[in-house]
Formats: structure tokens, sequence, C-alpha cells
């Protein structure tokens, strides 16, 4: 299990946070998110075999948000 913390910008709300969270949990091989609004980060733990960062950098550009 590997584990990533990522920068993501435009993140303003717990709505944000929930739909952060909600879409790199639907990506395969994501097992747990956590976004940190505060410092405008997610970390995620993940399996690197079924996942990587360009799946969930577009995950989060198609809700709006920017990976930093
Ligand atoms: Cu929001």
């Amino acid at each position: 299990m590997s584990k990533l913390v990522i920068g993501v910008d435009g993140m303003s709300c717990n709505h944000c946070k929930m739909a952060v969270e909600g879409a790199l949990k639907a990506l395969a091989g994501v097992s747990s998110v956590e976004v940190d609004l505060k410092q405008k980060t997610a970390q995620v733990s993940y399996d690197e075999a079924l996942c990587g960062l360009p799946a969930m950098k577009a995950a989060i550009e198609d809700l709006g948000y920017t990976v930093a």
C-alpha cells in the first residue's frame, strides 16, 4: 500500500472536501482518502498496481479543482 499527499487548489468548503474524497475513493485501488481543507491537500492510500497519480489528477480536475 502506498501513500500520496496531493496538493489541491480551489476547495473552499465541506462540499468540496466530500466531492474530492468521493471522486478519489471511486478509483480502483484507492482504499482511503483524507482531505485537509486548511492545508489544501488530499492524502491518499492506494495500491500502486491499480492506481497512480495521473488517474487521481484527472479525477480531481474533472471536478473543476486544480492539482498543485
Ligand atoms: Cu465547496
